[in-house]
């Protein structure tokens, strides 16, 4: 409807359309009121596992081309996806990738910056900077930093804020996401009544949000906070969302009360599970084989769960869980997971 993907330059990274998958063993496990379906961005393409910074880069990576730029710039906490996958992005255009990680989760577990995602980025042969400062989704000094180091080096950097959110083209991806969707509906034969998403940096819900405006969905998609700091977060994907509407010419203004985001499951804080985050993610893992991770899909997961059983969606809804990736980062949290 917005024909995002024919309208702006994009270079393809993903697979192709991410798979719609029925979750039936756990829509029955909640009595069968509601349909539950995933979209599977997480299984979106074979650049070191993807996930939703690979639909987001698409749309930044023909700027970073025609610049000439030769380093993608990055930042992330230290078991970020988001980072991983930029240095995958960079490795497959054959740039050079230089990664700041953030001290942004209180957690140490005894491999924390060894494994999953970091350990990944590494190998994939960005040039890891670890640097010891709290969470915030905000523009860092230690990125500037970064990009100041790789002009003085001689480099030409492409610069990407956390998440791929706080830039000009940040919430494209996920507006073509909407398309992408509504394509599917019509070979499904229905529509989906609500979209579930998990929301830190703020441009997959932003762009969602102006995508399913096309049609009247905005508040149909329902953010579940990770953050910790959801009045940050609503902020910025209001101003995320109000930029990509302009750009893609939508013809509505988006307005706060177009943003739901629901900051109920994001504590005890950004990065560390509660004991019902590790439930719900222990049971979509038993009854769907489908993993979640601690800091992101668990929470929104478990949001979901919660608000099914709170009977937040009417009876006979069809609800689309957006699982956006993150599953390396639980390689992370191996003590907490140790049994199971
Ligand atoms: C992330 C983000 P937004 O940042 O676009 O709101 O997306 C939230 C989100 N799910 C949801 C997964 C698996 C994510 O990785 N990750 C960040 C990272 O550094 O990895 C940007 C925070």
């Amino acid at each position: 409807m917005l024909d995002v993907a024919g309208r702006f330059p994009r270079h393809k990274l993903m697979f192709g359309p991410t798979p719609i998958e029925k979750l039936e063993r756990l829509s029955a496990h909640l009595g069968g009121g509601v349909e539950i379906h995933a979209k599977r961005e997480d299984c979106n393409s074979g650049l070191a596992f993807g996930g939703n910074k690979v639909r987001k880069l698409e749309y930044l990576v023909p700027e970073a081309i025609e610049r000439n730029c030769d380093t993608l710039v990055t930042i992330g906490g230290v078991q970020s996806n988001h980072t991983r996958q930029v240095a995958a992005v960079a490795a497959k255009l054959g740039m050079k990738c230089r990664l700041v990680q953030e001290s942004w989760v209180p957690f140490n577990d005894a491999v924390y910056d060894r494994v999953g995602n970091i350990l990944m980025s590494r190998v994939l042969g960005a040039e890891v900077e670890l640097v010891d400062e709290g969470f915030d989704i905000g523009i860092r000094e230690s990125w500037e930093r970064a990009l100041e180091d790789v002009r003085a080096k001689g480099g030409k950097p492409y610069p990407i804020p956390a998440g791929a959110s706080d830039h000009p083209l940040g919430g494209l991806g996920f507006a073509g996401f909407a398309d992408e969707v509504r394509e599917q509906e019509a070979e499904l034969g229905f529509t989906f009544d609500y979209v579930v998403v998990c929301s830190v940096t703020g441009s997959t819900q932003a762009g969602m949000v102006v995508g399913f405006a096309a049609d009247g969905r905005a508040r149909n998609v329902i953010g579940i906070d990770a953050s910790g700091t959801p009045e940050q977060t609503h902020a910025q994907i209001l101003r995320i969302a109000r930029n990509t509407a302009d750009k893609v010419g939508l013809g509505t203004e988006i307005t706060p009360d177009d943003v739901v985001l629901n900051p109920d499951y994001a504590y005890p804080a950004y990065g560390v599970p509660s004991e019902e985050t590790n439930a719900a993610i222990r049971l979509c893992a038993r009854l769907e084989g489908m993993m979640t991770d601690p800091v992101y899909e668990g929470k929104s997961m478990q949001g979901m769960i919660d608000l099914v059983a709170k009977s937040f969606f009417p009876s006979g809804s069809r609800i689309l869980y957006a699982h956006l990736g993150g599953v390396p980062a639980i390689n992370a949290y191996s003590y907490l997971y140790r049994n199971g």
